[in-house]
């Protein structure tokens, strides 16, 4: 008997074992993602919930570490499917369906396309987003483009590169960053927004945690509203986003910049990341924001330690799992440096390599200042990937 371990990071290698043994694309692609191994963590759960939990893992062969009022489940994804069906579910696990149902449809079907006003962008090909920063003091270039020409300039030339969105941002919201005035904001960001906008660039997204900024900013051309809050800043951002039909980044951090250093505390960074974002989308979907229009990014630097932000990084896909497009801003951040010992101006190629580990995770808009290092990097991991 000849024996080959296949790779089981993707349902890949085993679509292309079944290939080349004469099955059909389509029941070959089924077969394999349905062998791809899922964990779940099952938290809140009642003592005869977890009864049952143990009965049924014992019947269908799946694993499970279990402790008072949590259970840790691994299995096939065929084999939890079952489990998301409301006629087939076993007894008592009732209430694990609706969860398990978006968790698997997220996993089999992610979404393909972010929905933009008077468009969309499609997610099979990673998005550079370009950042274009009209700030003073931003930790890494701060007051390069504090003119309008500057920015526009800047703008342009991320656009050569390959940038597909451009971000524009009017507030530094670096560790220790106080807050800059409503005012003050728009008069630096809406004159760039006007400006790219009326030479076709973009589609422009604005990066401000303030509802009154984003309104002005959408009412001079931008169709992405980036909240680095996810929210939490201003009582009024929701409502204004919905207004406004803009797209929406809800980006994960504690605190305010002030004061988020000393919130990153977190028992499983991941999983408290994902919890918090998926609170924001039901905040920004009850709002009225629809929910193909909401992206979700965790945040690296935001409250977090470079451990944390590495964790974070290494478990992406359970951000991936909350079935929105993900969105990454690793750019030059202090954990890069931490891992390679560069200082802020020279951490571009560390920023390509992240977001590369980021797409094989399963993120696909990419927020950097240098768009065609990055670029270059992820057309090496969107080459690795199959198309499916
Ligand atoms: N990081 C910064 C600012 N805005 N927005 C999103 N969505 N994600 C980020 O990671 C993010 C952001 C801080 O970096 P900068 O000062 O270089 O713009």
């Amino acid at each position: 008997m000849k024996v080959t371990a296949l790779a089981a990071h993707t349902p890949e290698a085993v679509r292309a074992a079944l290939a080349a043994r004469g099955w059909e694309p389509q029941p070959a692609w089924f077969a394999a993602t349905g062998l791809q191994p899922l964990a779940l963590l099952l938290e809140d759960i009642t003592e005869a919930e977890r009864e049952a939990l143990v009965g049924w893992a014992a019947r269908a062969g799946a694993d499970l570490l279990t402790g008072e009022g949590w259970a840790l489940v691994r299995a096939a994804a065929s084999r939890l499917a079952p489990l998301a069906r409301a006629d087939r579910v076993p007894t008592g696990l009732e209430s694990l369906s609706p969860a398990l149902a978006r968790f698997l449809a997220a996993s089999a079907e992610p979404p393909r396309r972010w929905v933009i006003p008077g468009g969309e962008i499609p997610l099979e090909q990673p998005v550079l987003i370009g950042i274009v920063n009209v700030t003073r003091d931003s930790f890494s270039d701060g007051g390069q483009y504090a003119t309008l020409d500057a920015a526009v300039a800047h703008g342009e030339r991320l656009t050569a590169h390959g940038a597909r969105v451009l971000d524009v941002g009017g507030e530094s919201t670096r560790p220790g960053a106080g807050v800059v005035p409503a005012a003050e904001e728009q008069a630096r960001v809406v004159p760039v927004i006007r400006e790219l906008v009326r030479r076709g660039l973009g589609p422009v997204s604005v990066d401000t945690r303030k509802g009154a900024v984003a309104a002005a900013a959408v009412a001079a051309g931008a169709v992405i509203v980036n909240d680095v809050s996810g929210l939490a800043f201003d009582p009024a951002m929701a409502e204004t986003v919905a207004r406004s039909q803009a797209a929406l980044v809800l980006m994960h951090m504690r605190g305010t910049p002030d004061t988020m250093d000393g919130l990153a505390a977190y028992r499983h960074v991941a999983v408290e990341v994902a919890d918090e974002l998926r609170a924001a989308a039901e905040r920004a979907e009850a709002a009225g924001v629809a929910r193909e229009r909401i992206a979700v990014d965790p945040g690296f630097g935001f409250a977090k330690t470079p451990e944390h932000n590495f964790r974070l990084l290494d478990e992406l896909a359970t951000i991936v799992a909350l079935g929105y497009p993900v969105v990454v801003g690793p750019s030059r951040k202090r954990f890069l440096g931490a891992a390679t010992g560069r200082p802020v101006e020279d951490r571009d190629r560390a920023t390509a390599t992240a977001c590369a580990l980021a797409w094989e995770r399963g993120a696909r808009l990419f927020r950097v200042h240098d768009v065609a290092l990055a670029r270059e990097a992820l057309s090496v991991a969107r080459a690795t990937q199959p198309l499916t």
